[in-house]
């Protein structure tokens, strides 16, 4: 048996009806495993159920805002009764707000941080227990470029991607003792949604100067596909992985290790 074989785990993948989380989704499908994805509003999870559908995967669907703690604990709960204890958790749901820091409200602040931070804690601690009691369980936290680098208008955002990255390694720190490896992805610069706004071809056709800003950044040359994460992240929630604890692994074509292009 592939030591990256997923057959009988249940993976539940937060904000996972499109974008990333549905990659991830997806290639945990391929490698065997039960998919179980929230989101925020129900038309999300009727998007995403049909979306899985027609991959050929039976996913089971759940409306659930993170940030709630009082929802999260009943999802847990409900999870567990319908289709079993999750084996494995992908702190996936995130949101960014693009404001300079001066013109930002304390607000606008902490509900950025209550999404991409306070939410994988809430999440995390509320399948920890059953990981614990089964003797096994594999949390993989959806970081960022932003984990390691500042840059303008995402304050809010880096802050959180950062802290998320220092919750991985005490989550693996206090929890590695009963068999539970948390660790991180950071992906560089993913086609989704999320980063539409920065590659919108401008009104003289010309490629947005963030786009072009962002190729000349990353030895790759290219923005990375939603699928690009899906090795990286079956790798994580496998057996492969069993020693691997408190890691970032950053998949961002390079970023990370390059100046940028030379003029
Ligand atoms: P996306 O396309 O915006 O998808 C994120 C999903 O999370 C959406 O379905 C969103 O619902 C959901 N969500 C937001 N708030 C939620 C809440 N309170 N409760 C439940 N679900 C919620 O984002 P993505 O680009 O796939 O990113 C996924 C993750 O990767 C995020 O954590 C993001 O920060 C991170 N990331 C992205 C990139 C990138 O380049 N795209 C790079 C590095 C890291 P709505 O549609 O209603 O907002
Ligand atoms: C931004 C982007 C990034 C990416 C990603 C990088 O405005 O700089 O949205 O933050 O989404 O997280 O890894």
């Amino acid at each position: 048996m592939s030591q990256f074989d997923l057959t009988g785990k249940i993976a539940l993948i937060t904000g996972a009806s499109y974008g990333i989380g549905f990659a991830i989704a997806k290639g945990y499908a391929k490698a065997g495993a039960t998919i179980v994805f929230n989101d925020i509003k129900q038309e999300l999870v009727d998007k995403g159920l049909k979306a899985y559908e027609e991959e050929g995967i039976k996913a089971h669907g759940y409306v659930c805002d993170v940030t709630d703690e009082n929802a999260v604990n009943e999802m847990a709960a409900k999870i567990e009764k319908e289709v079993g204890v999750i084996d494995i958790l992908v702190n996936n749901a995130g949101i960014i707000k693009r404001i300079p820091m001066t013109e930002m409200t304390a607000q606008e602040f902490r509900q950025v941080i209550d999404v991409d931070l306070n939410a994988p804690f809430i999440v995390s601690k509320a399948v920890i227990p059953s990981m614990i009691k089964k003797g096994h369980g594999k949390i993989i936290n959806i970081c960022s470029m932003m984990s390691e680098l500042g840059r303008e208008t995402v304050s809010a955002y880096a802050a959180a991607k950062g802290g998320l990255k220092m919750l991985t390694r005490n989550i693996a720190s206090e929890y590695g003792e009963y068999n539970i490896q948390c660790n991180g992805i950071g992906p560089g610069y993913i086609a989704t949604p999320q980063t539409a706004p920065l590659r919108e071809i401008q009104p003289d056709g010309e490629r947005h100067p963030f786009d072009k800003f962002i190729i000349a950044k990353t030895p790759a040359a290219r923005w990375g596909n939603p699928e690009d994460l899906e090795g990286p992240a079956i790798f994580l929630a496998s057996d492969a992985s069993n020693f691997v604890n408190g890691h970032i692994l950053y998949v961002d074509g390079g970023i990370l290790a390059y100046i940028g292009k030379q003029p």
